[in-house]
């Protein structure tokens, strides 16, 4: 069966999920946007569970624990750096979307929150991404229930909200 699929506004930080993607770097380092208010919300030993992994590529998903979030997991997923379209970027967009659900199924999640991986500083157009998000997780493995999209504004949630419309 397929997951159910939901988009709202809202902070990723606070969702009780049994897991939250977080829009990574592949040195799986704190930067700013939503990685860092993962690791400020995380606690330190975030940090050190991150510097253990050696890092991931991008189009790649990685599992630590939550820490002090309410998630007991967060997924490291690395989208493409937006460069015009013709490197790769949808592939890899879809690849960092299809692995963070196969990564939270191996722990045994089945509810999973996204941020709209890589359209803050990596610069991917909003409505192709959200198009491939929700295209990617509607064929998600099957023990994945639930699929939220948070969205931290407004103008992401009406992407999403257009994405989920499409059959
Ligand atoms: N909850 C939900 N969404 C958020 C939050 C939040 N707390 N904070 C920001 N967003 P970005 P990227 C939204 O730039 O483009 C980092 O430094 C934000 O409005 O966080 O994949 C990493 O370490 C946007 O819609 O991620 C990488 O180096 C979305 O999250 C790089 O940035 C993604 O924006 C990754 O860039």
């Amino acid at each position: 069966m397929s997951p159910r699929l939901e988009a709202s506004l809202g902070d990723i930080t606070m969702e009780a999920v049994d897991a939250i993607v977080n829009a990574a770097n592949p040195d799986l380092a704190s930067g700013s946007g939503v990685c860092g208010a993962i690791f400020a919300a995380a606690g330190p030993e975030l940090v050190g569970a991150c510097a253990a992994l050696g890092g991931t590529s991008t189009g790649a998903a990685v599992a630590t624990p939550g820490f002090a979030l309410p998630a007991r997991w967060i997924v490291h997923a690395v989208g493409p750096v937006w460069h015009g379209g013709n490197h790769g970027e949808p592939e890899l967009l879809a690849s960092a979307y299809r692995r963070s659900l196969e990564v939270a199924a191996e722990v045994g999640a089945v509810s999973v929150a996204f941020p709209a991986i890589s359209t803050g500083i990596y610069g991917y157009p909003l409505e192709p991404a959200t198009a491939i998000a929700v295209a990617t997780c509607r064929a998600g493995p099957p023990e994945i229930e639930l699929v939220r999209f948070v969205c931290f504004d407004d103008r992401t949630l009406a992407a999403y909200d257009g994405a989920l419309a499409e059959p």
